[in-house]
């Protein structure tokens, strides 16, 4: 393996292609239809854009990316492994203390598979579900920031697809066809995993999904890095040096828009969210039902609370903890419990079960604790601007349709509702049609003058790159 990338190479990569001509000539075969797939699904009418965009290079910490402006279908999508630890084991379960493993062991092939294929599967499903909002960008700056991410996420799919071409056959290669097949919300091929088959209608939505849709990435990236199977565990460690500019891009976006809409609340002295939306900018319960949302929608993409799937990933060594060689317990689990929570005579009640049943469940209490310190900081604009408004996270089962919770009704403070209070309340909870509409009445055309914002967000504390931020971030030729 080496460090740096050979950009010269059809498909770059630091994973020695080129000594392996039948691989090689596998995915020299899928690329043009990936590329067929990123003409049909990729940003709407991008082709000749110069978009000042980041090419991973190197797996090197220091000086792996560089920036320079880049016509999105001639993007380097590569492949890249961070470097291999000599001597690394299976960290958890019941191989413990085995060496880790380079290819995949028999018994685990199937479940290792469909961890490659669901992961990969969210990648071109983020693409597809953004691909019309470059048109109602608010800058510049953040028509280079979705780029960055869709063709990131584009990369990623390449990770996942080298995995199955490299470790997995002909199952493998029919797995990777079938990647580009599905499509977001489609009716009869659609996306394997819920979160990706709601739209993405506006910038608003965008930023939400950045937030909690792609950390729900971060979590599981972080454990598959954990994975025994080390050429999974090597390509999710290089992805998440990648997934936390997404992250920054929806947590600052969303934090930028609560921002702008607390000075214009504050300088008008209103509160009203009628009179807020008048002056062109997104009132703060439209942005809290956008929050739940999102929030409830990734939730259930942790699957369910008690699930043997999980268990028998974690014990087979495949997909460990979050952060499972840091945690300070024996990593087998077979003794431990955790506590869920269920619905039981309309109420919410906590039951013990056995920790390696639970693990979906931890790694969302462990997400959790995390989405509440990025809601803090939105608040915190909200507390400057002296307003008494607070975003906050709702109950964990508020609006779940996967685990314990799916099919009851529970209210965002926590309280199992019968079907008719449901219904009566959802409009205040959840996005309504007209809140929609109202959002995207705010982003009709897109903002490209050199250093200009929409009205409806305020511009970010610094450009990308130590560049200004009215810099060309994308040149239209
Ligand atoms: N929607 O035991 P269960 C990212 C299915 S995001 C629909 O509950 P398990 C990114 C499940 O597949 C991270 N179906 O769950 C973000 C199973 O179906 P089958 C993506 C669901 O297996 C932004 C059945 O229900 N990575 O990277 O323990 C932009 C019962 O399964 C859902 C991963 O997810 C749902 N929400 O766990 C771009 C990591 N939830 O197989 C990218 C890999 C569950 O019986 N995946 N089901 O037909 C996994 O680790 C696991 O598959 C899951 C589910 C955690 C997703």
């Amino acid at each position: 393996m080496t460090s740096t990338v050979n950009y010269g190479d059809k498909i770059p990569n630091n994973v020695d292609l080129g000594r392996d001509s039948v691989l090689q000539r596998a995915l020299e075969h899928w690329q043009p239809q990936y590329m067929g797939w990123w003409s049909d699904m990729g940003p709407t009418e991008s082709r000749i854009h110069d978009v000042y965009l980041r090419t991973a290079i190197s797996v090197e910490p220091e000086g792996w990316a560089v920036f320079d402006y880049v016509k999105m279908p001639e993007y380097r999508w590569g492949i890249l492994l961070a470097p291999p630890q000599a001597g690394r084991e299976v960290n958890f379960g019941v191989n413990k203390g085995r060496p880790a493993w380079n290819e995949v062991p028999g018994e685990h092939r199937s479940a290792l598979r469909r961890l490659i294929v669901t992961q990969g599967d969210t990648e071109p499903a983020s693409v597809e579900q953004q691909r019309m909002l470059g048109m109602s960008c608010p800058s510049l700056y953040d028509l280079r920031n979705i780029y960055q991410v869709n063709v990131e996420e584009g990369r990623h799919l390449w990770a996942m697809v080298y995995l199955l071409h490299r470790y997995f056959g002909r199952d493998g290669r029919e797995e990777a066809e079938a990647l580009l097949e599905r499509r977001s919300g489609d009716e009869d091929n659609p996306r394997i995993l819920g979160a990706f088959n709601e739209p993405t209608p506006d910038w608003l939505a965008f930023y939400m999904f950045t937030f909690f849709t792609d950390r729900d990435g971060k979590f599981q990236l972080a454990s598959l890095a954990e994975s025994g199977f080390d050429p999974l565990a090597r390509t999710c460690r290089f992805m998440l040096t990648e997934e936390a500019h997404h992250m920054f891009v929806g947590d600052t976006g969303a934090g930028r828009i609560v921002q702008r809409t607390a000075e214009v609340m504050a300088r008008n002295r209103i509160e009203n969210p009628d009179q807020v939306r008048d002056l062109g900018v997104i009132d703060l319960p439209t942005i809290q039902r956008y929050l739940n949302f999102h929030y409830s929608v990734t939730l259930d993409l942790f699957g369910s609370d008690v699930s043997s799937n999980a268990a028998n990933f974690f014990a087979s060594g495949l997909k460990g903890r979050y952060r499972e060689t840091a945690l300070h317990d024996d990593h087998v689990l077979t003794e431990a419990t955790y506590a869920v929570s269920e619905v039981a005579d309309a109420r919410l009640i906590d039951r013990e079960v056995p920790a390696l049943s639970a693990l979906n469940e931890r790694l969302r209490d462990d997400y959790i604790g995390e989405v509440q310190a990025g809601v803090d900081r939105w608040n915190r604009a909200i507390e400057r601007s002296g307003l008494p408004f607070k975003l906050t996270l709702p109950h964990k089962g508020f609006n779940r349709a996967i685990g314990n919770f799916a099919g009851h009704h529970i209210s965002p403070d926590g309280r199992v509702l019968t079907d008719d209070e449901w219904n009566g309340r959802r409009r205040e909870w959840l996005p309504s049609e007209k809140d929609y509409a109202f959002v995207q009445s705010l982003m009709s055309g897109r903002v490209v003058e050199l250093g200009k914002f929409a009205n409806w967000i305020a511009p970010p504390r610094t450009g990308i790159n130590n560049k200004p931020i009215d810099f060309e971030y994308v040149r239209f030729n």
